[in-house]
Parts: structure tokens; sequence; C-alpha cells
């Protein structure tokens, strides 16, 4: 399978998510680690949108827990309405920025699978679960949160109502090595598919990726992929501020990603907690963009088509 896709790059310079700051450097460097270009490459049109930017919000209260508030709720407000509006024009590519943009860009993706009368499911390829809620929160870093947000989970006052929640059944984490006590108990209480790196190690990455896939395809779903540098291991991606060993290897990543691009069903795409101020000499920038191009259909011979319906 070989579609032609419209790319639609989006910056998103957010930085508020998490206390260790870097991230806002992000769009810059996979625009330097030529992400344009390689999609280009690749026989794909793409459109560089440029920054986004928050709208101007009230100025944080003193002494409160959460980190940012008021900044990431209107970054919220902003990348809902970039990413629905995004989704109409071709396959976004939010370029993070940390993980908090995902309360954003996933609630406006939610939005526009709604319009168009589809379910929309979510691949979260992180080293953690990003599932408290600002009452479970230890750090008060909201880039912890986005995914307790976007399943419509109460305890998020002040922020954008989730007026199009994504199922728990339609969410599938894979790579996790790093989850907290509360985020453990609410996704054992929850329906969604996780996958630590046991069983990863135990069944190999592909099973539980197609399985998942299969369901997407019979449901006619459309599909978000939220990619955390941390997926990777550290010493593979060193560009990243929690770094949690024994990762994703460079070969697994690749998989997953053709594996992707095989399905065809990949509609949009985070890159989140890329830090460059970690990096060395450009390389965990660099490892990001050929995953993407391994997404989006680099390859080395091709393969007879694989069906996911
Ligand atoms: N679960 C912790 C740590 C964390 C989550 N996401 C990242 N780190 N990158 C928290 O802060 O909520
Ligand atoms: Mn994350
Ligand atoms: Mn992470």
């Amino acid at each position: 399978m070989n579609q032609s896709e419209h790319m639609v790059l989006l910056g998103v310079p957010m930085d508020c998510g998490k206390r260790r700051r870097g991230c806002l450097m992000g769009p810059d460097a996979y625009r330097t680690a030529g992400i344009a270009e390689a999609f280009a490459g690749l026989g794909h049109s793409v459109t560089d949108l440029g920054n986004l930017a928050p709208r101007a919000y009230p100025q944080e209260p003193a002494g409160d827990k959460i980190h940012a508030r008021n900044e990431v709720i209107s970054w919220v407000e902003t990348l809902s309405d970039a990413a629905e509006a995004a989704m109409a024009q071709g396959l976004p590519v939010f370029m993070g920025g940390d993980h908090a943009l995902a309360l954003g860009t996933v609630r406006g993706v939610a939005n526009y699978a709604k319009s168009q009368g589809r379910p929309l499911y979510v691949l979260w390829l992180d080293a953690h679960s990003d599932f408290h809620t600002l009452d479970s929160t230890e750090t008060g870093n909201l880039h912890g949160t986005p995914v307790a947000y976007v399943t419509g989970h109460a305890g998020f006052d002040g922020f954008p109502e989730v007026t199009a929640p994504v199922p728990a059944d339609n969410i599938c984490m894979i790579g996790l090595r790093s989850v907290d006590g509360a985020e453990r108990v609410a996704l054992e209480a929850s329906r969604i598919r996780r996958h630590d790196m046991r069983d990863i190690d135990e069944h190999g990455i592909a099973r539980p990726l197609q399985a998942f896939l299969q369901d997407v395809a019979a449901n006619n779903g459309m599909l978000h992929v939220s990619l955390d540098v941390d997926f990777l291991d550290p010493a593979v991606a060193p560009a990243v501020g929690t770094t949690v060993p024994g990762g994703a290897t460079v070969r697994e990543a690749h998989l997953v990603c053709e594996i992707l691009h095989d399905s065809g069903l990949l509609t949009s795409l985070d890159l989140v907690e890329l830090n460059p101020f970690l990096d060395e000499r450009g390389r965990t920038a660099s490892l990001m963009v050929d995953l993407c191009a391994s997404a989006l259909g680099r390859r080395v011979f091709d393969r007879p088509t694989r069906s996911f319906s």
C-alpha cells in the first residue's frame, strides 16, 4: 500500500506541561532534521503551517499545585481548534512540545472524528501512561494527564469540556515501564489496552499492535498516534527530560511505524517530549524523523499487502 497523503505540519512549542525546559525547541529541531523533506521524498505533499501559540491567559495563581494551569488551558483551546481544522486538510503531524499538547490535539481530532461519524482510536507509545487527573498527579505536571482528560475523566475543572471523549476500549498503550500507583489503579479499573515492556519482551511488539489495528479497521476508525520520545530507550534517544531505561529499540520502533504504514489507518500524529537542549548532535531528532518516514512509507523492500479488515 502506498497512498499519497497531504501532510500538514504544525509546530507546537509547548514547554509548560512539566518543569524542565527545552521542548519549545522541538519543532525547529524536526524541521532542521528534515521532516518536510523526508515526507516529500516519499511522494507526499507537505504544508508547514508554522508554529502555534496559546491565546492570552490569566496569571497563574500563586502556590497552585498544578504547574502552569492557565497556560495549558489556553494551549488546549488553541490546539483543539487547530487540530480539528488540520484534519480537514490532510494528515496532521503535531511537532511538540511536551506531552501536555495531547490534551488539545486529541480533543480536537476526536471532535473531527465525531463530525465524520467515525470512532477515534488512540495509540499511545510511551514509557508512561499519562493517566493522572488533577487530583491524582504527584508532580503537578500536566504532561502526565492527557489520557485521563481525553477519556472524559472528572477532575479537570476549569479545562474545556471534552465533547467527544475517547472510549477506553479505543486506546492502546505500548511501551509502559513507569506507571505511578494511582495511574495503575485507574488503568486496571479501565478497559484501556496496556502493554508494558515485559509484554513486548515475551511476545514481541507486532502482535499487540496488529490486534489493535484489526479493531480499528473493523470499525472504520480514525487513528491518532501519540509518540513520546521516551517510548524509545534513552541509549538511542537521549534528548528527553524523563529518561526511563529499558525502552523500545530502534528496530522495534521502526517495526511499529512500518506496520502502521501497512495498515493505511494512520490519520494524525503527535511527536512529543523531544528536548533538543539535551540532544547529541541532533541524533534523537533525526531518529524521530526516520521513524516518521517509516510510518509514511519508507521501506527497504515491498511486502505483500496485509489486510487489517
Ligand atoms: N507520572 C509522572 C511522570 C511522568 C509522566 N510523564 C512523564 N513523566 N514524561 C508524572 O509527572 O505524572
Ligand atoms: Mn508521555
Ligand atoms: Mn513519557
